[in-house]
């Protein structure tokens, strides 16, 4: 090849590249747009008459690996939307979610990249693993006693995910929230001999607009500790105290005189019969 021709093509290729730097384009705009909404408007962003895209045959291509989000409409030079954009499906968690695509225009070989950075919306609701938390809880609880609570998940980012949580008012616990960390903190006391079981109920809010909720019920099974003494169902009177000593008495003297009763524990009777203060 003619060593001029090397320098052209050399030349030609900076070119490209310069070219590429410095028409590369940058939108921002919210995930989940219907197919056909307007990204923004390629041939104004580079100073194109309308009849070149088509003229140029202006097409969007990737890398191979990246889908097609975006497509242009040669007759208005608008870059639209082509297929569904969900921010969680292709970012996850990350803070900042940018797709790359690229322009080609021919005649001369231009390529621009087009960089869009998809915005999070609030579409996602915060959520608690299950639909039930059972936990127990002994009555001997102390006030202050403080039980874990497992956290919401919200599949959206920064004020569109978790942000805070509310306990229903009710007699015995109080809620505290440290970041990831949800307790129930028992305020007053248990007390099983007059509730056995508690419902509550814990809602999880995102920071988005509009707010969405979830909600988990917490089943709180109160545990006996034995915290009473036996009673009598009415008042015993000494009458009743003798007529029982009387009838223990009867069954003692029968179980003496069983022939299966051993020797010593005749003795032993015995000494327990007499010491008895009847
Ligand atoms: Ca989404
Ligand atoms: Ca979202
Ligand atoms: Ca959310
Ligand atoms: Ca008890």
């Amino acid at each position: 090849m003619d060593a001029n021709i090397i320098i052209f093509h050399l030349c030609s290729f900076v070119f490209l590249i310069l070219r590429g730097a410095d028409g590369d384009m940058s939108y921002s705009f919210p995930e989940e747009m219907k197919r056909g909404s307007v990204i923004g408007n390629i041939a104004k962003d580079l100073g194109l008459q309308t009849g070149a895209l088509s003229n140029r045959r202006a097409r969007i291509d990737t890398d191979g690996t990246d889908k097609r989000y975006c497509d242009i409409n040669l007759n208005n030079g608008e870059l639209v939307v082509a297929d569904r954009i969900d921010r969680e499906g292709l970012c996850g968690e990350k803070a900042s979610c940018v797709l790359k695509q690229e322009l080609v225009l021919e005649n001369p070989l231009e390529l621009h990249r087009i960089t869009l950075h998809i915005q999070d919306i609030n579409d996602n609701s915060p959520q608690f693993k299950e639909e039930l938390i059972n936990i127990e809880i002994h009555e001997s609880a102390d006030r202050g006693a403080r039980f874990v609570i497992e956290e919401a998940h919200d599949a959206d980012v920064g004020q569109n995910s978790v942000q805070q949580y509310s306990l229903k008012k009710n007699d015995n616990f109080i809620l505290a929230a440290n970041g990831n960390t949800i307790e129930l903190v028992l305020d007053k006391e248990l007390d099983r001999e007059k509730q056995k079981e508690i419902n509550l109920l814990l809602t999880a809010l995102d920071g988005g607009s509009p707010q969405r909720s979830g909600t988990v019920v917490i089943h709180v099974t109160v545990l006996d500790a034995n915290d009473n003494a036996p009673v009598f169902s009415q008042d015993v009177t000494p009458n009743d105290i003798n007529l029982l000593a009387c009838f223990t008495k009867t069954c003692l003297v029968r179980l003496l005189f069983t022939p299966l009763f051993s020797h010593i524990d005749q003795i032993l009777f015995e000494c327990c019969f007499f010491l008895l203060p009847w």
